[in-house]
């Protein structure tokens, strides 16, 4: 019978057992070895001893306040340009009615991110934070990827330590991950050459570190990248995280083709999305959590996932519209008790956490919930 371990990976599991930090070069053969499951079951190993059991989720909701965007990066479907007549910008108080969708569930989490539109003002991004929280004062504002704090503070006039002092006033209490993409500057000046670079997208989590906001990190895979920038990509991440211990979790984006300018893409497979979960749990040595979104990932992709080094399956996301538009005009709707019974059909510990992993709920019998959300058209505001 063929063992669990190849002789070639030995090496690494001798590591990985001792709990020993891997090089960019046992990476590569994470990559390249033709055996999943010996990478997964590695993954796994180091998953459990940090996370035993549980996986993690979280009753969260999008609010995408603009589509309207000026960096034109070539793997999006989600962004108009400026002056596109198909643009719409929330108002504080369409913010607060999109919020008001959802008041009676007890969502911990909004998630706010958006396209970087520059008719926006400071005062804009004040205001729509001061709106979510003045609806919905316990829940936690987790907003604006790196790019966005580049453009409010370039808008602002003002250092990004002192911009995200003030929105941390305002309420946002963690930042997402996204904008990070992948740290190449071949990739970037191919698909996203005027969005900040891997330089920035770290200092901008340098920054939120120091002013005490924890941030997530996401890479975007399965486009132009090769197995190498993958790998580079990790390990900066992971020099990071050495310096300041800010990041939360780490969330591997499979990259969905449809409807942008990579079309002609096939985009990831189910192996590929497990084999990224698995080898960055595995290089990610600092990073406590691992996340399988599973709206881009699939449920079932994600079941599996939590195995593979995953312990967070994100959440009840209502309505997802960075790549929903792209392949299905369908709502992406978990209810609580449908994401708990996957997590416990995967044979694993559903907690409910908010956004800094309290833990909210092990509840396992979940009494079904009126269907979450409401279909909400994208209004067209001037
Ligand atoms: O930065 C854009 C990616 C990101 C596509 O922090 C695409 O918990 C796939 O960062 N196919 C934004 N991905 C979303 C994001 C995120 C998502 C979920 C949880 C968290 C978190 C963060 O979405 C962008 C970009 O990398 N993206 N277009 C696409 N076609």
């Amino acid at each position: 019978m063929r063992p669990i371990i190849p002789d070639d990976l030995r090496d690494i599991e001798e590591k990985v057992n001792l709990g020993q930090r891997l090089s960019a070069e046992d990476g590569m053969r994470l990559y390249e070895t033709p055996d999943l499951n010996a990478v997964g079951y590695l993954a796994n190993i180091a998953r459990e001893r940090l996370c035993g059991n549980v996986a993690w989720y979280v009753r969260n909701q999008h609010i995408n306040y603009t589509n309207v965007c000026n960096k034109l990066c070539r793997f999006c479907s989600f962004y108009v340009k400026p002056k596109d007549e198909r643009g719409y910008v929330l108002s504080p108080e369409d913010i607060q009615k999109r919020v008001l969708e959802y008041i009676d569930l007890p969502i911990s989490e909004i998630h706010m991110v958006a396209g970087i539109n520059p008719k926006l003002p400071y005062s804009y991004y004040l205001d729509i934070v001061r709106a979510v929280k003045d609806m919905r004062p316990d829940v936690a504002v987790k907003a604006f990827t790196a790019i966005e704090w580049v453009q409010i503070a370039r808008i602002a006039k003002k250092p990004l330590k002192d911009v995200m002092t003030e929105l941390k006033a305002a309420g946002v209490s963690s930042i997402p991950g996204g904008g990070a993409e992948v740290f190449s500057d071949r990739v970037q000046e191919d698909l996203f050459w005027t969005k900040a670079d891997s330089e920035e997208w770290l200092d901008v989590a340098r920054t939120a570190h120091e002013v005490g906001l924890p941030t997530n990190a996401t890479m975007l895979y399965g486009h132009i990248e090769n197995p190498q920038e993958r790998i580079d990509h990790l390990v900066r991440l992971r020099e990071l995280q050495d310096e300041t211990g800010g990041f939360l979790t780490y969330i591997p984006l499979s990259f969905h083709p449809e409807r942008t300018e990579l079309e002609h893409l096939s985009g990831p497979t189910g192996i590929a999305d497990l084999r990224e979960i698995a080898v960055g749990r595995l290089m990610l040595d600092n990073f406590y959590h691992i996340k399988t979104f599973w709206i881009m990932n699939t449920i079932e992709i994600s079941q599996v996932a939590l195995w593979y080094g995953a312990d967070d399956i994100d959440g009840t996301i209502q309505e997802y519209e960075i790549t929903r538009r792209s392949y299905s005009e369908t709502r992406q709707v978990l209810t609580r008790k449908q994401l708990v019974e996957r997590v416990i059909e995967a044979g694993r510990d559903p907690v409910e956490r908010d956004n800094l992993y309290n833990i909210l709920s092990t509840d396992r019998e979940i009494v079904e919930e009126t269907p979450i959300g409401i279909p909400g058209e994208i209004p067209v505001i001037s």
